[in-house]
């Protein structure tokens, strides 16, 4: 069932997934269910109902006008569809709109037209649609603009059409998980060579948050290899890929045999790293297993059960540190919230590593205490046998995550010379993870289109 949940993710057109080997390319590795969305996201009927990965990017169905009018009064262009629907389209969008070689650099599909240049009260001469199924405007100014039909139709400020669109480029309806996740998994050659594969590992990895890798060579320059598929990596202090060992006067508490309790990496950078790339080129014998945690999921059960505690992790701003030399060196202080919502109030990045809290801690007295009775219940639902799935990597392995949403930690390990346990590390953003993964989602469904 998961192996379908995932695969549809992937898909343009979740009747199109059925039999294709695009399903096979994201399973996961233990059997049966447990993605389970949380109240405030629709369920998996909910999403089959509105397919909103591929409406709007598939090679849909022509949709033809059959009357366009402008409606003076409101400013408003009204377009009737074939089907007996409307659109209004605002004057003064259109004209900022326009589509010709005057207004818009087509080699750059953006706009020449300058600001300043935009008459925000602009009326319309005439309005009327053509023979090939274009809107043609002609402004007071006797500038022409022409709209095709499929290009209005995407852009409708209907409330379901903009929600059609955003879902369609940002892919934010997400699936919550607990202990029960079956880690969504794939073949490494396979998302380093087959566009398919790939769509469904990026697909997956921001929905679900996470997915495995494996059959990777237990070599360094792996995760740089992953990188390129993408785009580039986020360089920062501590280098290009980072190398999780036990060193000698660490820099780091990664860099020690030491448990690591669940966290983000880097909330001592203002803008953390998004994505997170860990491969496993030696894994310890004793300990050094890995745990996860969804932190959008963990952070909605808080504000359920205690939103006092979860007003003050997503108001009080607390100061992060991190020093010393390694890239070169540095000094970093942040002041973060550790729950961060957006406008909606919906949870969209953690910023948690106990390691890198700063003792500077700059609040009033008596917030002090409320803050650390807030985290506490927080660190403590994190915790919870239930919430936390647990693994150990083999050599070759390599896990990517959204390193906005998890907290991972490692449990601590037998440090052995002859045996030295390593991992190479990697950091990407959202916005290039989400740039390929719009680019394939565009190839393989034109290969897809072509008989
Ligand atoms: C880290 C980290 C995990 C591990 O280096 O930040 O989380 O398994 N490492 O060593
Ligand atoms: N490392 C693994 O926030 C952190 O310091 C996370 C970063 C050292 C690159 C660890
Ligand atoms: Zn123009
Ligand atoms: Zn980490």
């Amino acid at each position: 069932m998961l192996r379908n949940i995932l695969a549809r993710f992937s898909r343009p057109a979740l009747q199109r997934c059925t039999s294709s080997t695009a399903c096979q390319v994201v399973r996961s590795c233990r059997s049966e269910k447990v993605l389970r969305p949380p109240p405030a996201c629709p369920t998996f009927l909910q999403l089959r109902g509105q397919q909103t990965l591929g409406s709007a990017s598939l090679p849909v169905a022509s949709h033809f006008m059959r009357h366009a009018r402008a409606l003076d009064e409101e400013r408003l262009v009204e377009v009737e569809w074939e089907d007996g629907g409307q659109s209004l389209y605002p004057f003064t969008w259109l004209r900022d709109n326009c589509q010709c070689s005057l207004c818009t650099l087509k080699s750059a599909q953006a706009r020449k037209l300058l600001m300043s240049d935009l008459d925000i009260h602009t009326g319309i001469d005439v309005v009327e649609v053509t023979n090939d199924n274009k809107v043609s405007i002609v402004w007071p100014d006797q500038h022409t603009s022409m709209f095709e039909a499929e290009w209005l139709k995407k852009r409708s400020f209907s409330q379901e059409a903009r929600q059609t669109m955003q879902e369609e480029l940002f892919l934010n309806e997400r699936y919550h998980w607990d202990s029960k996740l079956h880690i969504p998994t794939a073949n490494y050659q396979d998302v380093l060579n087959d566009d398919k594969a790939a769509l469904a590992w990026l697909v997956a990895l921001k929905r679900v948050g996470m997915v495995y890798l494996k059959g990777a060579p237990a070599e360094l320059g792996q995760v740089a290899r992953l990188a390129e598929r993408i785009g580039y990596l986020r360089l920062t202090f501590y280098g290009h890929t980072w190398q999780v060992q036990d060193k000698y006067m660490a820099n780091n508490v990664a860099y020690t045999p030491g448990r690591l309790s669940l966290h983000t990496d880097y909330p001592a950078l203002h803008f953390s790293p998004g994505v997170q790339f860990l491969h496993c080129i030696n894994q310890a014998e004793i300990g050094g297993e890995s745990e996860v945690v969804d932190g959008f999921h963990t952070a909605e059960l808080l504000q359920r059960e205690d939103p006092e505690a979860f007003r003050l992790l997503t108001s009080l701003l607390v100061d992060f540190t991190d020093m010393g030399t390694d890239y070169c060196d540095f000094l970093l202080q942040s002041k973060k919230s550790i729950i961060d919502v957006n406008a909606q109030g919906r949870v969209v990045r953690i910023n948690y590593n106990n390691a890198t809290r700063d003792s500077v801690l700059d609040l009033p007295v008596h917030q002090v205490q409320p803050f650390y009775r807030a985290l506490k219940a927080y660190v403590d639902i994190m915790n919870r046998p239930e919430n936390v799935v647990t693994y150990k990597m083999e050599p070759g392995d390599i896990v990517t995550f959204d390193n906005w949403r998890l907290l991972h930690g490692r449990r601590s390990y037998v440090s052995r010379p002859d045996r030295l346990r390593h991992l190479e590390g990697a950091y990407l953003d959202w916005d290039e993870v989400m740039s390929r993964l719009r680019i394939l989602r565009n190839s393989v469904d034109e290969a897809d289109a072509t008989p």
